[in-house]
């Protein structure tokens, strides 16, 4: 797992421990074990530490994490590194993040590769650095920038790792040479810089800043545990000694490993990785090649899948059926370019290039000639099969052929060509250019390699492809239809939108459901309704009345003078209560917990349904979809998991009571949730049949 080669003075470890040289258990003791030989070898005078492949180290083993620890700690091993009387240098390859950056910092020197990155992102896993790191960095780079580094868990590149004083030197050559020669130029002065001596960066001011920066990182989010126990390790660092501060850290740091906090968003991390593995699906199924991509439909959707091709380098054509509506979508399209490059998220360069890799046309038969079409027209099933037919007797042999239907059959769709195998839906969200999830569609008739290279072509889109069955609304909609229709019952049962909605705030989603209406536009849901079937009294209503939402001023609620955030409405309130009157539904009044069980139980109760049904693969899919496509709060883990931690008994017994209160018998838990709460069982173990 650590080779070693001595050569000139100088031992060289190199970490082998694929994919991402996680330090598990085994790797520490190799290291350890290593850097015990390097320095007990008389020949040896200093030392380089290196990596093999893409990742230098990815950090401590995720796996490991609510596990009986095996020793050496990777505390015990950093000591045993920082106090090496031989210097240790880092070559840095590749990415250094969470325990790789703080071995890296353990070292007395630094030297990265242009494309390495470095970052402490334990934040975002719910815990806070736990091998000095909340202590190294503030004492290389200030309290401050340290600070504001861990809070974001963002990494920042190898030129600005070097900018602010991370790494020593980005070296463009070889870089395990130049680690070599900075060891030995170390060991020929006879200097060990430890980080843990230094107090240069500590300065009074840098304190004031990390103060302040703490404070409003409190006021954004009173309820994150980790964010408070990292404030406490650096303050920590500013007031004790290295080796008192440094306990600090661990005691916080092992506190949070058993937060259900962490846990659910180590579960969304791994269930986010599991999903890109198709069940199934051989990872050798060929690949169709994809150069260029045609869109059609110039609308929202389209312009925003356009630029999900165009940022990744793929050349696309938006192709429309007139003139008016192509150019008013490219004008839309190179407008958020624009806002991008002054707001300096990408180069006036970039923006170019991007604008270059797009171009439109006017009528169906110029997708002839690419290797996948992706129609984004109107979501309507005559539209949508008109294209198709057409497409079919257009696209070249072997073109994928992809709707971006939100809920439509794409078996239907597939029938109306000869090709079905070609078929699949590929449902972006929106704005698509935005949003990571794509929900991958198979169709009965889907060839295999057409679908692994829609999931292969998710991936170079940067997105986060979940492959799903076709059934109504797939996944993510099926589901969210169980929760608007839970939150029109609510309203008739007693809860006013404003309630309705801090409930769901408060619950940890950026916007309720009544607030999100009212941003997508009632009339949406109303017509879907109007075509689909279906009844929401209290929306049907409101969008009669021509109340579409904030575009119309008032929806849900009111929005005086272009206002965001909408106000209560009285007659709103009165309408709610004529509605429950005249369905002589009694009213009551909800608490929050009500509130929040009466809207997600029910898509619990679906999710299990899509899992039984073989819609989705595994209770993670369901959990990825709703966290990266619906904002699903991550450290709840998705509603699968987050059921699992309330007990599906609870759950299931919840909802066999609603069953009775609404009147609504297909509230009663599915099959798959009667079983699993019967037996004391969790959606987590659950598998597939075979
Ligand atoms: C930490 O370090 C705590 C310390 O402060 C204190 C300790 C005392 N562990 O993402 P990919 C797996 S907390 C275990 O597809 P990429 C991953 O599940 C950690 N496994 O690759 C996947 O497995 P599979 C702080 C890990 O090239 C495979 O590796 N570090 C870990 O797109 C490939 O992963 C982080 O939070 C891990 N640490 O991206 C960084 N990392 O193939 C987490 C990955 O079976 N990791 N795996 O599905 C990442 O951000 C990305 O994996 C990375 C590579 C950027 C490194």
């Amino acid at each position: 797992m650590v080779r070693q080669e001595v050569a000139g003075g100088v031992a060289v470890l190199t970490l082998a421990n694929p994919p991402v040289n996680a330090l598990g258990a085994a790797l520490r003791a190799a290291l350890d074990g290593a850097l015990a030989q390097a320095i007990a070898d008389a020949s040896v005078r200093a030392i380089v530490l290196a990596a093999d492949g893409k990742v230098f180290v990815g950090g401590a083993d995720i796996t490991e994490f609510g596990k009986p620890q095996q020793p050496p700690s990777l505390p015990d091993v950093l000591d045993r590194l920082d106090a090496s009387p031989k210097p240790v240098v880092a070559a840095i390859g590749g990415a250094a993040l969470g325990g790789g950056l703080e071995l890296a910092m353990a070292c007395h020197g630094r030297v990265a590769a242009p494309s390495a990155k470095l970052g402490l992102p334990e934040i975002k896993l719910g815990i806070i650095p736990g091998a000095g790191g909340t202590q190294r960095l503030p004492r290389l780079i200030g309290p401050d920038a340290a600070f504001a580094m861990m809070l974001t868990g963002e990494p920042v590149s190898a030129e600005r790792a070097a900018a602010l004083g991370i790494v020593d030197a980005v070296v463009l050559g070889d870089l395990v040479a130049a680690a070599r020669t900075r060891a030995l130029e170390l060991a020929d002065s006879g200097a060990l810089p430890r980080v843990r001596d230094r107090s240069d960066a500590l300065t009074p001011e840098a304190r004031e800043t990390f103060e302040a920066g703490a404070a409003e990182a409190v006021k954004r989010d009173p309820d994150a545990t980790n964010v408070h126990a990292l404030i406490r390790a650096v303050r920590a660092g500013l007031e004790q000694d290295f080796d008192a501060a440094v306990a600090t850290e661990r005691a916080e740091f092992r506190t949070l490993v058993e937060d259900p906090r962490s846990k659910a968003l180590r579960h969304a991390f791994f269930a986010e990785r599991e999903a890109a593995r198709v069940p199934g699906l051989p990872k050798d199924t060929p690949r169709r090649p994809i150069q260029a991509a045609a869109v059609i439909g110039a609308g929202t959707m389209g312009g925003g899948i356009a630029m999900c091709f165009a940022n990744a380098g793929i050349p696309v054509t938006v192709i429309e059926t007139e003139e008016g509506a192509l150019t008013r979508g490219l004008d839309r399209v190179k407008g958020l370019y624009a806002g991008s490059a002054k707001r300096g998220s990408i180069t006036e360069a970039e923006r170019d290039a991007r604008i270059g890799r797009i171009t439109g046309a006017i009528g169906l038969e110029n997708a002839s000639h690419f290797e996948i079409v992706i129609e984004a027209a109107f979501e309507d099933m005559g539209v949508k099969r008109a294209i198709f037919s057409k497409l079919d007797t257009i696209a070249k042999p072997g073109a994928i052929l992809a709707t971006n239907t939100s809920y439509l059959d794409v078996n239907a769709i597939a029938a109306v060509t000869s090709r079905p195998q070609d078929v699949l839906g590929l449902h972006f969200f929106s704005p698509a250019n935005v949003m990571r999830l794509v929900e991958v569609v198979r169709a009965d008739k889907t060839a295999p390699d057409v679908l692994a290279t829609a999931v292969d072509l998710g991936k170079r889109l940067n997105k986060l492809p979940v492959t799903v069955g076709v059934c109504f609304g797939f996944v993510g909609n099926r589901m969210l239809e169980r929760r608007s229709r839970a939150g029109e019952r609510l309203l008739l049962e007693g809860a006013l939108p404003h309630a309705v909605d801090a409930a769901v705030t408060g619950f940890g989603f950026r916007m309720g459901p009544f607030a999100m209406s009212d941003l997508a536009g009632l009339d949406i849901g109303w017509r879907s309704r109007k075509d689909f079937g279906g009844r929401a009294p209290v929306a049907d209503s409101l969008a009669e009345q021509g109340r579409f939402g904030q575009k119309t001023g008032r929806g849900f609620y009111l929005y005086p003078d272009g206002a965001r955030t909408g106000t209560r409405d009285p007659e709103v309130d009165a309408l709610i209560t004529r509605v429950a009157d005249e369905h002589g539904i009694a009213r009551r009044s909800f608490t929050p917990d009500e509130i929040v069980a009466r809207l997600m139980y029910p898509m619990v109760n679906e999710g299990a349904r899509i899992l039984e049904e073989g819609i989705a693969a595994r209770p993670g899919d369901i959990d990825t979809i709703w966290i990266n496509g619906y904002n699903w709060p991550a450290w709840r883990g998705g509603p699968m998991h987050w059921a699992d931690t309330v007990g599906l008994r609870t759950v299931a017994e919840a909802l066999s009571r609603f069953a009775v209160e609404t009147g609504d018998d297909s509230q009663e838990p599915a099959p798959l949730l009667k079983r699993l709460a019967a037996e004391g069982g969790r959606f987590v173990d659950w598998k597939a049949p075979a």
